[in-house]
């Protein structure tokens, strides 16, 4: 299989957890979302992701799968051990609302083409680009701190769907030096994802597009 990705897209950042969480290899083909205007717009790459976006996931068939929910879902599905899903309905529910916080209601508007967008048609400075970027963080992880259970990981004992999503929404945060102080189980949970090495392997810092 190849992952098209980015190291620093929080999308295939969640990708690359599952697949590491999983144990299945895959080759990286790095879209470089910033080099000359962007690979992700140019022909080669919209042959094979027609929204210009990364991840996209390529079967060993050739197939394509694109949106990081969707390959996610996928992905527990062909290979179900280790579960990222609970089995009861009402379980799985929570984890899908913390998932969806990240994935529909942060994620789409802080991403590169928004940032962009507000930055060049619309004349905002960097400093305006950073406001709009943390307030929409703080508005989403002021709503997911009540909702993890405060165990160890955002639901119990073991890494799942809604961890894999929170990692990397939570290395965004950093990096726009977003403060953390008043999520204390967020950051505990991030703290914990990190001791295990799927979530090592999978970090933006250690691939081989890092910069
Ligand atoms: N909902 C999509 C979002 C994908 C997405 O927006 N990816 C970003 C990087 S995190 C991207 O490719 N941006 C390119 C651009 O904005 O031009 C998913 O979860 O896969």
């Amino acid at each position: 299989m190849k992952l098209y990705g980015y190291f620093r897209s929080s999308a295939a950042y969640r990708v690359r957890i599952a697949l590491a969480m999983k144990g299945v290899s895959y080759d990286n083909v790095l879209v470089h979302l910033a080099r000359g205007g962007g690979e992700q717009h140019l022909p080669e790459y919209r042959a094979v992701n027609p929204q210009g976006r990364v991840p996209s996931l390529e079967l060993d068939d050739g197939t394509v799968l694109i949106q990081s929910p969707a390959i996610l879902e996928y992905i527990d599905e062909i290979w179900p051990a280790p579960a990222l899903l609970p089995s009861d309905p009402l379980a799985r529910a929570r984890v899908r609302a913390i998932a969806s916080i990240i994935a529909c209601d942060i994620h789409p508007i802080n991403n590169l083409a928004v940032l962009s967008y507000l930055k060049g048609p619309l004349g905002q400075d960097q400093d305006a680009v950073n406001a709009w970027y943390a307030h929409w963080i703080v508005q989403g992880f002021n709503a997911i701190e009540p909702l993890i259970d405060g165990t160890a990981f955002c639901f119990g004992a073991e890494p799942g769907m809604a961890d894999l999503y929170l990692v990397p929404q939570v290395f965004n945060a950093r990096r726009f030096k977003v403060p953390l102080d008043a999520y204390p189980k967020i950051v505990a949970v991030d703290a914990r994802c990190a001791e295990l090495d799927a979530f090592k392997v999978a970090h933006p810092d250690v691939q081989p597009d890092a910069e």
